[in-house]
């Protein structure tokens, strides 16, 4: 009789399942609000860190004098490609900004990418994210432009969507903290401590009063 193996394998299924929760993470302006577009970490307490996420190539693109998309969360060693869609030159930086990482992109982002021609190819430069940290971007020539790149090594790392909810899955069961960053908070607040159960949901407050973006 072959079906015994095929029992174990549904049981090792099953309990992979069963360890692996879904959490929502509701995050909170200053005035209790929803909070968009700010990033949730989520750290599993104690022992092995969790396999960072597998890098992926982006695409960062200067429009109309924005950065688009104006916050991308990119996994440590991704590889992004600014291409400049104006008009008119563009001198990208990128520097860190933030909690202090002793490793970080201290060189940051220099990058000049000439205007587009009409008709022709847009100019565009590739960089690699080495480090886990968040970037500001700007550009040297335009200071209204503002955006930010959140490299992580953390798979369990989501942007807050319109309504302020970040939703993780296959998150390891038990204790763990969520961290939050949000581009117009100087310093991170302090972690929240939170047991995860196979279906978590938590509100974490912040300071953070978010600026009018001109979209
Ligand atoms: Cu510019």
């Amino acid at each position: 009789m072959n079906c015994k193996p095929m029992l174990l394998a549904s049981a090792a299924v099953f309990a992979m399942i069963a360890q692996a929760a879904t959490v929502q993470v509701t995050v909170l302006a200053r005035d209790g609000k929803p909070l968009p577009n700010a990033v949730v970490v989520i750290e599993p307490a104690g022992g092995t860190r969790p396999t960072p996420p597998a890098p992926v190539q982006a695409i960062i693109s200067q429009e109309k004098m924005q950065f688009v998309p104006a916050v991308s969360v990119l996994p440590v060693g991704s590889r992004v490609t600014f291409v400049n869609n104006d008009g008119w030159e563009h001198h990208v930086r990128g520097v860190p900004v933030g909690v202090t990482n002793p490793s970080g992109n201290a060189s940051g982002i220099e990058l000049r990418l000439a205007g587009r021609i009409e008709g022709g190819t847009p100019a565009s430069a590739e960089v690699t994210l080495a480090q886990p940290g968040a970037l500001q971007l700007g550009c040297h020539l335009h200071g209204s432009m503002r955006g930010f790149v959140y490299v992580t090594d953390s798979p369990f790392t989501v942007q807050t969507d319109a309504n302020g909810v970040a939703t993780m899955r296959n998150v390891p069961e038990g204790a763990a903290s969520v961290r939050v960053w949000h581009s117009d908070q100087l310093l991170e607040g302090k972690p929240t401590e939170l047991m995860i159960a196979p279906v978590t949901a938590v509100s974490v407050p912040t300071q953070v009063t978010p600026r009018r973006r001109r979209l």
